[in-house]
């Protein structure tokens, strides 16, 4: 659970009940007998906690880093740990927010799913800022091949020459997050925000055109479906319940990264099953049983139990206790730099207040500002 400190109104509020990976979806592109079917489910599949690396002092995080173990369930029900499995800290990167040293608390955690490793970090910012950042590194999934020259190679070979005998084959990365926002609350709703371009009347102004923003609370799951990409949609999570003093909603609004969708058709099985990769965003009320986009039982899913499909109940969901899906993604054509490991290539995405303090909270930062998150113990940035 993540809450804020409000200086003004001398109280904690909550934003976010919980946040999660809940799928990680690498489908690769190459069509052959052997390599058809990899289309990795890393959370469903192999499990995105349970690969969780112990982490290192000093080498995976800083000195002031405090460390917490991990407890999981193995296959025949008896209980696991892996140390380490988090590192939280105060970061200091030398950036700077409104004339002062930023400093910020980074909860990081490592998985090393198969050939890949994802580095997360989520980062608590005194502007009440949430930003989560995915590194990615690991060694290529390649293919053996009789070519050692780009000129020699004549067919389809589903990717790129990246050494003698050895082709990086094309795949996806789809990161989707589990973001059980409380803002300011339970009761939210997520508002579609469209800038829309407007003609404007000679008699009217020496401008031609403009654009005004066009602001509406999806009502029901099919209204929250929503491809980003171009800039001009927004999406905000507000509380419908609460207003600043001067009116607006208060809101934390999503600030997307790499935004990318699936390019497979609705009837490559592969897309069947990863069906949440048509739209970037999606929304849903509540329910303690969908936790996991892929589904329940990932391995063996038909698409008949995901996020796809659970949305086509069509429920309400405005005013209410409700999770954003959000995809982060990218579509990766190896290049001979990824070979034989990766360089790590970072991604992100921010929930950013919105009309959710009165001013710029950190104008009012003073020691007793600070960032308070629930994981077993509690931890604050002072
Ligand atoms: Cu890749």
């Amino acid at each position: 659970m993540a809450s804020i400190y409000d200086s003004e109104k001398d109280e904690q509020r909550r934003v976010m009940y919980r946040g999660f990976v809940s799928e990680v979806f690498i489908p690769y592109m190459d069509l052959t007998e052997e390599w058809y079917y990899r289309t990795f489910f890393d959370s469903g599949e192999l499990g995105f906690g349970v690969s969780a690396v112990p982490l290192v002092p000093l080498k995976d995080c800083p000195k002031n880093a405090v460390f917490m173990d991990a407890y999981f369930t193995l296959g025949d029900g008896t209980p696991a740990r892996t140390s380490n499995a988090f590192c939280i800290f105060q970061k200091h990167a030398g950036d700077i927010t409104e004339v002062r040293p930023e400093s910020s608390l980074v909860v990081r955690m490592v998985s090393a799913v198969g050939n890949y490793d994802y580095i997360v970090d989520w980062e608590f910012k005194q502007t009440g800022i949430i930003r989560v950042t995915v590194g990615m590194t690991g060694l290529l999934e390649v293919k053996g091949s009789v070519y050692t020259h780009k000129e020699q190679i004549h067919e389809e070979v589903y990717g790129t020459i990246l050494a003698e005998n050895t082709i990086g084959v094309n795949h996806d990365h789809f990161l989707i997050f589990n973001l059980d926002l409380d803002v300011d609350g339970e009761a939210n709703s997520l508002i579609k925000t469209n800038l829309k371009t407007s003609r404007v009347n000679k008699d009217i102004s020496m401008r031609r055109s403009y654009w005004r923003a066009e602001s509406e609370a999806a009502k029901t799951e099919s209204d929250a479906r929503i491809r980003l990409g171009s800039g001009a949609t927004m999406v905000s999570v507000v509380n419908p319940n609460k207003k600043t003093k001067i009116g607006n909603n208060v809101g934390y609004k999503l600030v997307p990264g790499s935004v990318a969708g699936t390019l497979l058709s609705d009837d490559d099985y592969a897309q069947i099953r990863g069906a949440f990769t048509k739209y970037n965003v999606w929304v849903t009320p509540y329910n303690e049983t969908e936790k996991w986009a892929g589904g329940l039982y990932t391995d063996r899913s038909h698409g008949d139990d995901s996020l796809a499909s659970w949305t086509k109940r069509d429920r309400e969901i405005e005013n209410k206790d409700i999770v954003l899906w959000y995809t982060l993604g990218f579509h990766h054509v190896p290049c001979q730099e990824d070979f034989p490991i990766m360089p790590t290539l970072t991604e992100s995405f921010e929930l950013r207040p919105s009309n959710f303090f009165e001013h710029n909270p950190t104008l009012y930062t003073k020691q007793e500002m600070g960032i308070k998150i629930h994981a077993g113990s509690t931890f604050s940035v002072q």
